[in-house]
């Protein structure tokens, strides 16, 4: 008998273990239960979700705009208003920068979010004696309020909204913008925007602290306080992941340390005095969007519940208190110098993945920023990147597209308990200064970053043109290049006339204020610090004036051990090396010793403890340069102790100054014998100028390390040997 055409016939149902008897038939060893994925978090993402996953959930019928905010801040999300197309650049003077910023805003751009250079970061003005390789290298160089005015000159800051990366320096350069938008005519309570000022993470992994912890968790303290109550628009912090996951961490222990950072500054706002409600509501957050794209919409989503969970217990009225709102960045790390092209499809799976978590501000890298920064033409891709998913696709058009999925909603959970398990870790510490402090939470992230360079390096994780798929020849990449001497000498000359031109009394005056309330604890460091820079002072006067009491900072040099062997040591090569390293230490009566060095103000040392730790696992006696060192500095710690080798990892693009003065200051030091290599972001391009200039290798991204490692121990060889 013929069934009624209009109705669905009745389906077989199937349970969970007809699917498994199902499905071993085709997994290995026959048992399809072990299908998936086991993430660096320890988290099995399986083969297969059902309805099953979802029991016991307890969040998975919420609604976006309420609490716990799982679905997003907003009710609407990005069917009323799209999330910020918000680019990160800067670079050279302020002129140039400016220059861009108004194409690119012109072209689709939505907000302005700067880079400075590492002397603006580190409080040295332009002509320090410190800082000759890094000047506009990798950020515009600022030094007083009229190279803010330059740089935001016809730009209206009561209209565009300014993002500042600025964690360091943050007194004169957010009071230098401060004084730019006063002299645009702007009111202080008109100026919307988000300044970084999240120093935690700086002592962490990305180095552009000044001052040791405690004095600069007051000046974060006094920021918020400023901010919160004349600028009412302004986001007073971008607490950051994304330099944990940039420095190895994986997404659950990025998660945890952030919201662990973010508690820690809402205890030092309330110690201030000020009420919960004040200020919450404009603290934001800032996270990593790499290559797992499942982990990393859950990641957005679980950061969401667990600041709403974090922050109830500060009993907020306002909701606003609760809510989590944060930038993404798609990830830097997983960007490749090999085909670059690739680069173009990483940055938009991991864009689609930071709008699926529902970011309200976006990043998309450019496909040649492994090597170089961004030209025009890679600018544009990456900006039109999110313009087409914005209003090409009508991913807009839903809210919290994945809620429901089985697999999404158990994700969201598992990811929350395991950063919340990480986060309890953090409070029997003590908090997060104590974790910080103590150097614990910076070897997790190394002992995370070891291990992953392992599994890349065994070929256990694949990285298409890297370790995989690779091209037998590659074509040049036009890469932009900052003339490092022109931007000094213009800085310089700027730098002269205004202090020729200010009232030199009243400035000295105004330093010494900031210099007495950093002494005795009194009064608010920004408003003090705005004084100055409106007569003119200098960023590095007003940092002078802060250190003379705070000193500055140095890190220690711990590294972690034993991590890369692990996880390393199965692979083909290993063992070999290790007993040619044996061979070696037989022969010249020591083990090969090498000094992993960074130089100038280029903080970037995830590549710099990677490698130390996997050439320490090798057999090789590895000394790691104290960050920050001029080439002469470094050229006398590598004499004294004795090395065959300097390694200098160089990330900011200051190779082509500091690399060959490191090489003349070892020669005029007495270590002429002394051999060098180079290993980092360098364009293939200066690969020629850097040999002329006495280099013996050069280890680009995606070097295997034992590659190196192998390489480095013949060229020191060779030389005990000619
Ligand atoms: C948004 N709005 C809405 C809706 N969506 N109102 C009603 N319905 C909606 N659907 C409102 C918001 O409430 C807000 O108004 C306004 O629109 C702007 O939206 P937003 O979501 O606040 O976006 P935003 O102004 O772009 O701010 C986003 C962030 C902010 C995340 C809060 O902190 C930010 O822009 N951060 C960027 C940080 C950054 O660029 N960092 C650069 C890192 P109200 O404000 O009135 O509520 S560079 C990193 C490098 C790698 C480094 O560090 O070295």
């Amino acid at each position: 008998q013929e069934k009624n055409s209009d109705q669905w016939p009745n389906s077989k149902t199937a349970n969970y273990d007809d699917w498994l008897k199902s499905a071993n038939k085709s997994a290995p060893n026959n048992d399809a239960s072990t299908l998936g994925w086991n993430t660096p978090d320890g988290i099995h993402l399986k083969a297969l979700y059902t309805a099953n996953d979802l029991q016991d959930l307890p969040f998975t019928n919420t609604l976006p705009g309420f609490e716990p905010f799982l679905r997003g801040p907003q009710a609407t999300m990005y069917s009323v208003r799209p999330w910020t197309i918000r680019q990160y650049a800067g670079f050279s003077t302020a002129e140039e920068s400016n220059q861009f910023y108004r194409k690119s805003l012109a072209a689709g751009g939505q907000g302005i979010s700067v880079a400075f250079d590492l002397p603006t970061h580190r409080g040295y003005d332009s002509d320090h004696p410190r800082v000759t390789g890094d000047v506009g290298k990798a950020g515009v160089a600022i030094d007083t309020v009229e190279d803010m005015k330059v740089l935001f000159n016809q730009i209206p800051l009561d209209k565009v909204s300014v993002s500042m990366t600025m964690n360091g320096g943050v007194l004169p350069v957010l009071a230098g913008y401060i004084v730019a938008a006063e002299e645009q005519g702007v009111a202080l309570n008109a100026l919307s925007g988000t300044i970084q000022n999240d120093i935690l993470k700086e002592f962490m992994v990305r180095n552009t602290y000044i001052y040791p912890p405690e004095p600069s968790m007051r000046i974060i303290g006094d920021i918020i306080e400023f901010t919160a109550q004349k600028m009412p628009k302004f986001n007073s912090i971008s607490i950051s992941g994304y330099h944990m996951q940039e420095a190895g961490a994986n997404q659950s222990l990025e998660l945890a340390f952030t919201l662990a950072d973010g508690k820690e500054y809402v205890k030092t706002a309330l110690a201030k005095g000020l009420d919960v409600d004040e200020f919450a509501g404009r603290l934001s957050f800032f996270f990593a969007i790499g290559m797992n794209f499942y982990l990393e919409i859950a990641k957005l989503r679980a950061a969401r519940l667990l600041w709403w969970r974090i922050m109830s217990e500060f009993s907020p009225k306002n909701p606003k208190s609760l809510m989590l709102r944060t930038h993404c960045q798609t990830s830097g790390w997983s960007l490749t110098e090999q085909d670059p092209y690739n680069n173009v499809v990483r940055t938009t799976v991991e864009a689609m993945a930071a709008v699926f978590g529902g970011t309200q501000s976006l990043h998309t890298n450019s496909f040649d920023e492994a090597i170089a920064l961004p030209t025009e033409f890679s600018a544009r891709i990456a900006r039109n990147t999110q313009l087409i998913i914005q209003e090409e696709t009508h991913i807009t058009s839903v809210v919290d597209p994945w809620a429901g999925s089985y697999m999404m909603e158990k994700l969201t959970q598992e990811m929350a308990d395991k950063a919340w398990e990480i986060i309890q870790e953090v409070e029997a510490m003590g908090g997060m200064t104590k974790a910080v402090d103590s150097g614990w939470a910076k070897l997790k992230i190394e002992a995370a970053a070891a291990e992953k360079q392992a599994n890349i390096d065994s070929g256990r994780d694949v990285i298409v043109g890297v370790n995989k798929y690779q091209l037998t020849e590659q074509d040049e990449l036009e890469v932009r290049e900052v003339d490092n001497n022109m931007v000094r000498e213009s800085q310089v000359q700027r730098l002269q006339e205004i202090k020729a031109r200010r009232d030199s009394v009243a400035v000295q005056n105004a330093l010494s204020a900031i210099t007495a309330a950093a002494e005795s604890g009194e009064g608010n460091l920004l408003d003090l610090t705005v004084q100055a820079m409106r007569l003119r002072a200098t960023v590095g006067e007003v940092s002078d004036a802060l250190e003379s009491i705070y000193g500055r900072h140095r890190a220690d040099t711990q590294k972690v051990t034993g991590v890369y062997a692990r996880v390393y040591d199965s692979a083909e090569g290993w063992e070999k090396l290790q007993h040619e390293i044996g061979q070696f230490a037989e022969e010249f009566g020591r083990r090969p010793r090498v000094m992993i060095a960074k130089l100038g103000q280029d903080g970037h040392d995830r590549g710099a403890k990677v490698v130390a730790t996997a050439y320490a696992d090798l057999g090789f006696d590895v000394d790691m340069g104290v960050l920050f060192q001029t080439p002469a500095e470094c050229a006398r710690q590598a004499i004294e102790n004795d090395v065959h080798a300097v390694g200098v990892s160089t990330l900011a693009a200051g190779h082509k100054t500091l690399v060959p003065e490191i090489i003349a200051e070892l020669n005029r030091q007495g270590g002429g014998d002394i051999v060098v290599f180079v290993g980092g972001v360098i364009p293939r391009q200066d690969y020629q100028f850097l040999y002329e200039a006495g280099v013996q290798g050069i280890y680009g991204p995606g070097t295997p390390i034992p590659a190196s490692a192998k390489d480095v121990l013949e060229r020191i060889r060779a030389h005990l040997t000619q």
